[in-house]
């Protein structure tokens, strides 16, 4: 009976999801008068930076808020033609893992660094949900400069959460697999061969450099989100995790059959302690580091082949389970750090636990057995209380300053808001609809901005033109200064927003970096003025040293490259001015454009395959003779003995058509 019912409430919930819940209908939302908040006037800044994450896009987008105004997309996962990102040889080797180069990925969830619990504006994290890896952004350039890829792990979702000083960033793995020396298993035995991974990577104080400090190994759960601990929970963090019913087919129905899955509270100072006495186990891995060098403009791949574990079965007091209904999704713990948030799907309440009385029934020793070795909490020795009747499907929480949360609802397509203290519901407005993720400026941490709750949906319907089978994503902005939330702005979002975070304007914008300096160009390729333009042959790989200024490359006349050569364009910018990028396209190549910041050098790898006359040009309308930036290079015939010759300036002799 009791699984019946549960298959019931599984099937009326994917039915309600299926035609996307209450939807909303007629209104547009928006009150008169309410637009105005969302307006930012001609030539006027933005008070919030908002990173967007791009989903199946595998990107990260920077929109302003209030506004919604799209400012740039950032590759990180996936390869972008636009910024020759992945095309580049420079940049080829950011997407390289232990599979090889791997051209795309689903970010889902961005995270900023922080200090004392606050945004600090340094780096934006991010995180691969396919081959798992977290990638890091500097907020200075606005490039990614580091990805870390996470052995051990598949399907990197529960990630990239961070502590409150950036010590670590965590990864825990939405799909149990076969961990160890033989993972060529039947998958029929998920029960005793499928473990679940949770990765704590480190971050360097100065520069941000990220290195795996240790793994957990865990039962064969699925791992979904994460926060960390704040003030006096700083030192733990907190997972949910479904399928606890460890199935290995139809999810939908199979791991939906408990009441109750989990919350995984980890004490990682403990686990620190650990690994200081040499408690880890070192295991033989592979994985990916690539960086990027700002000084060469050229990103270094590496492969990693150790990783320490820590068993929590084994060593106690690093891990804990807490129930909470019905297959958690988002686990937030609030602005003071003693409250944290369970979000079950299929819940019909939205519990929260309180960390002082977790710490309590520790000390207790308040169990209800075990679960994979670990202790499980009571659920009401942990339990602060319930947030009775709020909607259908919770997902996502955050926080203002005011002791106010608010909360995504998918099914029911709303965003609730109510007091953390209390438990009681204060207010709810409608999204357009079947809202994910939500956030609030600085919602995830010790000092929220409060303003605006922005949300991110997944089905826009009747909300855009139409624009075939499938229309845009979209998020909307809702005003939270006054008691009632006000939707002030839609807007439609690059790729699939899972998640964002919005910082104040102010942390980054008088950071931002303007020109990379020429003179500090370590590139071994560079070409520091156009006296040094030239081409160089090493056997069959052409090296051509080129330079672009307004508006001229040089060489802008290459002749002597033979069928069979690898022709390298290492391009240098030599503009020292703010906003002049040149871009460097070949025609036929199978490759995309370089698209050169101010100072840098790139490379574009060309392999002619046909003779003739091929012109190059500048892709980025850089000045009123943009159209003018532009040269020739000849290819000849396999056996030529054509000599390489290059040129600028030369303007042919009216009879020198000869060779
Ligand atoms: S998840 Cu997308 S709505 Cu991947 Cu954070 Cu919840
Ligand atoms: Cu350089 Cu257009």
């Amino acid at each position: 009976m009791k699984r019946y019912q549960n298959l019931l409430l599984v099937a009326v919930i994917a039915a309600a999801v299926q035609i996307t819940g209450c939807k909303p209908k007629g209104a547009t939302g928006v009150a008169a008068g309410s637009a105005e908040k969302a307006y930012v006037a001609p030539g006027k800044y933005d008070e919030f930076y908002n990173f967007v994450s791009g989903g199946f896009s595998g990107q990260m987008s920077v929109y302003g808020l209030p506004s919604g105004r799209l400012f740039r997309v950032i590759p990180v996962f996936s390869v972008d033609p636009e910024k020759g990102w992945g095309y580049s040889e420079e940049s080829k080797p950011m997407l390289m893992t232990s599979n090889g180069f791997v051209p795309w990925d689903d970010l889902h969830h961005v995270s900023f660094s922080q200090t004392n619990g606050e945004i600090d504006g340094r780096w934006t994290f991010g995180n691969a949900n396919n081959t798992p890896r977290v990638a890091r952004i500097d907020n200075k350039t606005f490039r990614t400069a580091e990805i870390i890829e996470l052995p051990n792990s598949a399907g990197n979702h529960s990630s990239p959460f961070i502590t409150e000083n950036s010590e670590y960033l965590v990864a825990g793995t939405r799909f149990s697999v076969p961990v160890g020396d033989n993972q060529d298993v039947p998958i029929a035995s998920y029960k005793q061969n499928f473990k679940g991974t949770i990765s704590f990577i480190s971050i360097g104080k100065e520069h941000g450099e990220m290195d795996i400090a240790f793994q957990l190994l865990l039962p064969g759960v699925n791992f979904d989100l994460s926060r960390a601990g704040k003030g006096p929970s700083h030192g733990w963090f907190f997972f949910s995790c479904y399928n606890s019913e460890q199935a290995n087919t139809l999810l939908e129905v199979n791991a939906s059959q408990r009441d109750k899955d989990f919350i995984l509270a980890v004490n990682w100072k403990k686990a620190e302690e650990y690994l200081k006495a040499g408690k880890g186990v070192k295991k033989q891995v592979r994985y990916a580091h690539n960086k990027w060098d700002e000084a060469t403009h050229t990103a270094k791949h590496e492969i990693r082949t150790e990783v320490t574990v820590l068993d929590p079965a084994i060593l106690k007091d690093i891990c804990y389970f807490i129930p909470c209904p019905k297959s958690p999704h988002g686990c937030d713990t609030d602005p003071t750090g003693e409250y944290i948030v369970g979000s079950g799907k299929l819940a019909a309440v939205i519990p929260v636990f309180s960390f002082s009385k977790i710490q309590k029934a520790i000390a207790d020793k308040s169990y209800d057995g075990e679960y994979g070795g670990i202790p499980v909490i009571k659920y009401e020795s942990a339990l602060h209380g319930e947030v009775q009747k709020p909607g259908l499907g919770p997902l996502h929480t955050e926080f203002d300053a005011n002791g106010n949360a608010y909360t995504s609802f998918f099914v029911s397509s709303e965003i609730v808001k109510w007091n953390v203290k209390e438990l009681k519901v204060l207010d709810r407005v409608p999204t357009y609809y079947s809202i994910g993720h939500l956030s609030v400026p600085g919602g995830d941490t010790r000092k929220p901005w409060g303003k605006y709750v922005v949300a991110y949906n997944k089905i826009t319907k009747d909300r855009y033109l139409p624009t075939g089978p499938e229309l845009t994503q979209s998020a909307q902005i809702y005003d939270i200064s006054g008691d009632k939330m006000q939707l002030i702005l839609d807007f439609p979002t690059i790729g699939e927003p899972h998640y964002a975070g919005s910082m104040p304007a102010s942390l980054i914008k008088d950071k931002s970096l303007k020109i990379y300096k020429l003179d500090q160009n370590k590139h071994p390729y560079v070409t520091m003025g156009e006296k040094e333009a030239k081409v160089v042959r090493e056997g069959n790989k052409v090296h051509v040293y080129m330079s672009s200024i307004r508006s001229h490359f040089a060489p802008d006349n290459i002749e002597g490259i033979k069928l069979g050569d690898e022709v390298y364009f290492h391009v240098t910018n030599l503009e020292q001015d703010w906003d002049v990028p040149h871009g460097f396209a070949v025609k036929g190549a199978l490759n995309a454009e370089l698209l050169i910041m101010p100072g840098e050098t790139s490379t574009l790898k060309w392999v002619p395959e046909k003779v003739g006359v091929y012109p190059f040009y500048c892709t980025d309308f850089c000045s009123a003779l943009h159209q003018e930036m532009q040269g020739y290079i000849r290819v000849s015939p396999a056996g030529s003995n054509l000599p390489l010759t290059f040129s600028v300036g030369k303007q042919a002799a009216p009879d020198s058509t000869k060779k």
